[in-house]
């Protein structure tokens, strides 16, 4: 980690979605490279360990303008992490809810930072995560046929998900470019909006609720536990995956980015893509007992299979010098398992019988 890397994300910090699998992570990192000014805010109470390393931690519904509005006590925050969303199975249960949660709580954050901006007197640093999600490809011949797909490609989503996070993109982008153009006023401060689109996101201390790419992380800690799992989706499922530490080295070095140096506002980041049987595989050599068998959900199916089954993150590479640390197997051996197995056997050893594997919500 580079130690003067936090000179660039010092400040007061604003992470929306605390409590979730990104945000406690994030949250870790950026308190290890001696960052302090942390507010966190979540509908839920993020874990003791993650508020202990929070400067203050908020509790409010992110699509509730005036409890938006009072972020901060009246002092700008120098640099946002949106992460609060719901995501694409949660948001095919309560499609309005989900709009609301994605599309009003980015609009409430966006006001916060432009006000915020104008408070400073230069930009807030707006940084989102947005998703595969965004992209649709019409047939599984199709997705084989695309490959590693550009930011600008198949940007058909068919969740409401995939459709709001795409409109947030561009709210983002018009916040930070034309935002109230016909009125003088509004000429003034502009706000620094740059995202990420995450692939699927495996991680060995949480399990995901609500994903469609959960299978991958249910899988692992399914065998962990030594319980056996039923994949919902087909095991030639391809789709881009990414270990949690990589993706949230992704989210720090875009905030750490120079304006003049970023050709573009979002960005796709990889690391490796393999099919659901690949991952099952790698599981069953770390844990030669598990059961793994398939069971398709036919609906959670259609929504992987318009996903890309790869993604082109030169751009990324080239504007911000991403580079994932963790290929496939590499993040099986040296992060994953490892953390995972010690993850269960201190909680066997607690006796707690209470599993890190949340209710996925299948
Ligand atoms: C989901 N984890 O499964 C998210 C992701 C690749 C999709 O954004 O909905």
């Amino acid at each position: 980690m580079n130690k003067n890397s936090s000179s660039s994300i010092a400040g007061r910090i604003l992470i929306t979605g605390v409590s979730g699998e990104v945000g406690s992570s994030l949250v870790q990192y950026l308190s290890r490279l001696g960052v302090s000014d942390i507010t966190g805010f979540d509908l839920r109470d993020p874990s003791p360990d993650i508020a202990l390393l929070c400067k203050e931690v908020l509790k409010g519904d992110i699509s509730d303008s005036p409890t938006v509005d009072d972020l901060g006590n009246g002092q700008p925050f120098d640099t946002i992490f949106h992460l609060a969303g719901i995501l694409s199975s949660g948001g095919e249960r309560a499609p309005l809810m989900a709009h609301k949660v994605n599309v009003t709580g980015t609009l409430n954050i966006l006001e916060l930072a432009r006000k915020h901006s104008e408070m400073r007197k230069e930009p807030v640093k707006l940084v989102f995560t947005s998703t595969i999600a965004t992209y649709g490809i019409r047939s599984v011949k199709d997705k084989v046929a695309a490959r590693a797909v550009r930011e600008v490609d198949h940007l058909h989503p068919i969740t409401m998900y995939g459709a709001n996070k795409l409109y947030c993109e561009s709210l983002g982008r018009y916040y930070c470019e034309n935002f109230g153009m016909l009125e003088p006023q509004n000429a003034g401060i502009k706000i620094d909006f740059r995202a990420v689109r995450f692939p699927g996101l495996i991680s060995a201390h949480t399990v995901p609720t609500g994903g469609t790419s959960d299978y991958a992380s249910e899988m692992v800690h399914a065998a962990a536990q030594g319980m056996p799992y039923s994949c919902f989706v087909r095991p030639d499922t391809r789709l881009p995956f990414m270990m949690m530490p990589d993706a949230i080295r992704s989210l720090v070095l875009l905030s750490q980015a120079s304006p003049e140096s970023l050709s573009q506002r979002v960005y796709n980041v990889a690391a490796f893509a393999p099919s659901a049987e690949e991952i099952a595989k790698l599981v069953k050599r770390s844990f030669p007992m598990s059961t793994i068998s398939y069971s398709i959900n036919p609906i959670r199916q259609t929504i992987v299979d318009s996903w890309p089954e790869d993604i082109d993150d030169s751009a990324a590479r080239t504007d911000f010098g991403w580079a994932p640390v963790y290929d496939f197997e590499r993040g099986f051996a040296e992060y994953l398992i490892p953390a995972v197995r010690l993850c269960y056997s201190k909680h066997a050893n607690r006796g707690s019988g209470s599993h890190l594997f949340l209710d996925a919500a299948n």
